[in-house]
């Protein structure tokens, strides 16, 4: 039996097999593949080599500082404008508290993110990460996407290396991979016209890599962007991979239409879905995590994906972050038990791993 009925696949699996990196056409053709099958089973495939049946997941949690922005994303259904009854921004002790409640769950992890809030001091970031960590030493702050660093450099006149120096001495980490969207023109400057462009998202992120900082990088998929949009995005973040070698997870974000400018549209379907997820397997060839957000996907989907190249689930999010509510498609729910996480990964065939933010395992994993 030949391995699929669509021969531009078979010829991709040949290369696949020999470990040959896949091109630009060898990427729209995965797209446009109706054999879904065989689309998974290649990224399945390369996924065991990687990892054989080990599925990674965290426990963590998301604050988000502030939901004032003036970025205004056409996809985005969290931010306010500071004039709206519900905007807000937590203080420093609110910060604190939720750091907190964080690690008397188990919390290895704090994922920090917000708006680009202009009433903001440069002082409140050190503060609230500097107070956090003096506070929670061993809690690891996953902080601020590039489009968040690019603001604070242009706003508070920071060249980035000081930028990154001044963040890491405060506490943090690492770098969450938000922020990426859709890299290429003209369809970036229709969503989100007043972010950072593609070039200055990939050269903070570089600059992060070389500062020693670990980041991770996504894609916004499923509005009004083409399957050349996606490879192309795909093949950027390879390229820098190649580069600066500090990007950790690579995590396609499953847009969510309602609240947001593009309400009208209807998100992709799960198929597309799990396309997606095994084309970046396929072309990430240098990444070694593919996540499947669970919060975007829902929770059966992202099991799904486990057998098409994902081998992260992400974490268990316990509530308390509004930017995660605003597009999560289980019902606004963005809470799952440690024992929820492992089942799903074990009913799928997989074996869970407990990993910290570095993809460390941690010990004592328990149901
Ligand atoms: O940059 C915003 C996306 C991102 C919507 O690094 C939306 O481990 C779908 O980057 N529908 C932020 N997506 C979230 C993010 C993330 C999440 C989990 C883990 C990690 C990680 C990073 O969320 C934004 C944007 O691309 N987003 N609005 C929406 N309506």
């Amino acid at each position: 039996m030949k391995f699929s009925f669509d021969e531009k696949i078979n010829k991709i699996a040949e290369k696949v097999e020999r470990g040959e990196r896949l091109t630009f056409e060898d990427g729209l053709d995965l797209f446009r593949t109706e054999d879904l099958n065989a689309l998974g089973k290649l990224a399945d495939f390369v996924r065991r080599q990687k990892h054989g049946r080990v599925t990674y997941f965290n426990v963590n949690r998301h604050f988000n500082y502030t939901n004032i922005c003036v970025a205004d994303c056409k996809f985005c259904g969290f931010y306010r404008r500071s004039r709206q009854s519900d905007a807000y921004t937590h203080t420093v002790e609110e910060g604190i508290e939720i750091a907190r409640k964080a690690v008397s769950e188990g919390a290895t992890e704090l994922h920090i993110v917000g708006g680009l809030n202009t009433k903001l001091p440069f002082s409140y970031y050190i503060e609230l990460f500097s107070s956090i960590k003096r506070e929670f030493p061993k809690l690891h702050l996953k902080a601020l996407t590039m489009v968040e660093l690019d603001f604070m450099a242009r706003f508070y006149k920071m060249k980035d290396e000081d930028l990154i120096e001044e963040l890491k001495r405060a506490g943090v980490d690492s770098c969450p991979g938000g922020g990426a969207e859709i890299f290429a023109e003209p369809t970036r400057s229709r969503i989100c016209n007043h972010k950072c462009s593609a070039e200055r998202w990939l050269e903070l992120a570089g600059k992060c890599h070389k500062a020693g900082l670990k980041t991770n990088a996504t894609m916004l998929y499923g509005h009004i962007e083409t399957i050349e949009d996606r490879v192309d995005h795909l093949i950027r973040l390879r390229e820098q991979q190649d580069k600066t070698g500090g990007f950790q997870c690579f995590i396609p974000l499953a847009f969510y239409p309602p609240g947001t400018a593009l309400s009208h549209l209807s998100g992709p379907d799960g198929v597309d879905s799990l396309k997606t997820i095994a084309v970046s397997r396929l072309m990430l060839d240098n990444f070694e995590h593919i996540k499947a957000y669970w919060v975007m996907l829902g929770k059966r989907l992202a099991q799904t994906a486990l057998h098409f190249g994902a081998n992260d689930l992400d974490g268990t999010i316990t509530e308390g972050s509004e930017l995660t509510q605003s597009y999560s498609v289980e019902n606004g729910e963005v809470k799952m038990t440690k024992q929820e996480i492992i089942k799903l990964i074990e009913n799928a065939g997989f074996e869970a791993v407990e990993r910290d933010t570095l993809y460390r395992k941690v010990e004592k994993v328990t149901a």
